[in-house]
């Protein structure tokens, strides 16, 4: 397959972006009545208004030329059959099947996995009714008042964001903590205001020889003995999510504990599995399955909506419209909703981890950039940071602005202004504001015209920024669901399009390998040798530091 690169709808694209560097979105807004209904559309409880970017029909007519270009129905036609699609690792990539909640046929090597999937979510729907209605008790008798969960990168950061994200849903008698730093002051102060007696621990790894999850793990158990005195208790508060039974027995945690997931779930697409455990312990396992509904129906939408009417597809080319021809370098999350604090950081790593590659599935190095830098933080805290940069820095920074129209806590007053906000900033990129409005601005303020001169290039905006806007009629289980397949499937979109492999993640290997050789220097009083000289200050001042203790 050839570099996208170098196909004809990379290089009409290419034109046609220098063909708009004279475009005014406001203008496009004045000429167009109809553009805010042309460029938007609605799907499951999903309102993505797209109409604040530098696009016009004719630029998404060629940036669907691209996905067709790149075979994105054949991609997404073999992910759906269970092929091996994840070329690296040999694995098929199936999160899809586990929200599929008995509608479509998904097979690994000729084999169902729907089975598996029912009986493992029929177990959670259990276990996490036992806890939850206090029928599960502690080794002492007591009911369980907190859930640990320990895990690290995607088996800590889809629960730990939905868990927040579902605050509202949650009740005050069961608290849910998740610890993912080796860092020890995360373990120990979390412990710190916990009892034993009533903690439950949540070992969550799909390997279960996860450096950080281990440590903390064993800490976990040997703070639990230590409160407890008794080796049995651990069956009763210690359960594990693994596909790794050997190494959960070995680690003492009874397999009748253990809930299974398969090695075609990605880490960072694993919230749908098991690993959504602390889900269902949090908001109860209908809600967990609400979250699956929700996830399912945008799954549904993804396979059968044509390119331009589908949302995933829609997002992934707009990104690469500013990515690849507009020389975007990032994409701004901004959740104007408390509870998805942490859905920046979620979404960094699907997206970063996903197409953070520099060659295609065949192994050749692109010319082209791939996954952009995601970040953001909920507004209205973002404005009074780094918008300032969005507004009036050099850099064009796509945005996309995510917002629940009613509020889980409607306390007078405090909604509106949230809303009204988030409005205004992605009205306010998109319009700018000329010389001469600023001019007019500081003229009626009557302020002198010598100070009006040395203020206006500092008080005028460019604009012509671009954004989405995702409105969401409130915060349920359901709609968060498909909000969450939506970036799955536009960095698989994405992913297809550059032509890298989106479900391995080889780039986290190197320092992995090298921590574990500086951890045996820790015990040698020389370094290996061959280490070069910075790396061997740091460790021998490591060592002095150390033997001062
Ligand atoms: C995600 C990655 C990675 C993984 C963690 C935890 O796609 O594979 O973030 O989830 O390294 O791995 P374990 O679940 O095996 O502990």
């Amino acid at each position: 397959m050839p570099l996208i690169s170098h196909t004809p709808a990379w290089k009409s694209l290419e034109q046609h972006w220098t063909e708009i560097a004279g475009w005014r979105m406001r203008d496009l807004f004045d000429e167009d009545p109809g553009r805010s209904a042309r460029f938007s559309l609605e799907e499951c409880g999903i309102y993505l208004d797209y109409s604040k970017n530098l696009v016009t029909d004719e630029t998404m007519r060629r940036l669907l030329a691209l996905a067709q270009a790149a075979d994105l129905s054949f991609w997404g036609d073999s992910l759906l059959r269970g092929e091996k699609v994840n070329n690296t690792e040999g694995r098929a990539v199936l999160h899809m099947a586990l929200r599929n909640l008995g509608r479509r046929n998904y097979q690994v090597d000729g084999v169902d996995v729907m089975p598996g999937i029912r009986s493992v979510l029929s177990r959670m729907r259990a276990f996490s009714d036992d806890v939850r209605d206090g029928r599960w008790l502690g080794h002492t008798g007591q009911r369980i008042s907190d859930i640990v969960s320990i895990g690290i990168g995607g088996s800590s950061l889809g629960p730990k964001m939905v868990c927040e994200a579902l605050r509202p849903y949650q009740s005050a008698d069961l608290r849910v903590h998740f610890v993912s730093n080796v860092d020890g002051a995360q373990l120990v102060q979390t412990l710190a205001v916990l009892d034993p007696a009533t903690t439950l621990f949540v070992i969550a790894s799909k390997t279960f020889t996860t450096q950080e999850t281990i440590t903390n793990a064993q800490s976990a158990r040997a703070w639990c003995l230590d409160g407890l005195h008794d080796d049995a208790a651990i069956a009763r508060h210690f359960v594990a999510v693994s596909t790794n039974r050997e190494a959960v027995i070995e680690f003492g945690i009874d397999p009748h504990n253990m809930f299974e997931f398969w090695d075609w779930v990605g880490g960072r697409y694993s919230v749908w599995s098991a690993i959504g455990l602390p889900i269902a312990l949090a908001v109860g396992m209908t809600r967990f399955e609400e979250l699956l509904t929700g996830a399912l129906e945008m799954d549904e939408h993804f396979v059968e909506a044509p390119p331009e009417r589908n949302m995933p597809v829609i997002l992934a080319l707009l990104g690469i419209w500013y990515n690849n021809f507009g020389g975007a370098g990032t994409q701004a999350v901004i959740p104007y909703d408390q509870n998805l604090q942490y859905l920046p950081a979620y979404l960094q790593q699907v997206d970063m981890e996903s197409n953070g590659k520099r060659v295609t599935r065949d192994g050749v190095a692109v010319d082209y950039q791939t996954g952009p830098v995601i970040w953001g933080q909920p507004g209205t805290d973002a404005q009074h940071s780094f918008f300032q940069l969005i507004h009036q820095g050099t850099r064009l920074i796509p945005t996309d602005f995510i917002l629940p129209l009613r509020s889980h806590h409607p306390i007078d007053g405090h909604h509106d202004k949230l809303v009204a906000n988030c409005f205004a900033q992605a009205q306010a990129l998109m319009r700018g504001r000329t010389e001469a409005e600023a001019r007019a601005e500081l003229e009626a303020a009557n302020i002198p015209p010598e100070t009006i001169d040395k203020l206006v290039p500092h008080r005028t905006f460019p604009g012509n920024r671009p954004s989405n806007m995702l409105l969401i009629e409130q915060l349920t289980p359901r709609v968060l669901g498909a909000l969450i397949a939506l970036y799955e499937h536009k960095v698989f979109v994405q992913g297809v399009i550059w032509g890298v492999d989106s479900f391995d993640q080889w780039g986290v290997e190197l320092g992995k390998q090298l921590a574990a050789h500086i951890l045996a220097d820790f015990r040698e009083t020389a370094c290996s040798p061959g280490v070069d000289s910075s790396t061997a200050t740091l460790i021998r001042r490591y060592h002095m530091a150390m033997s001062e203790e």
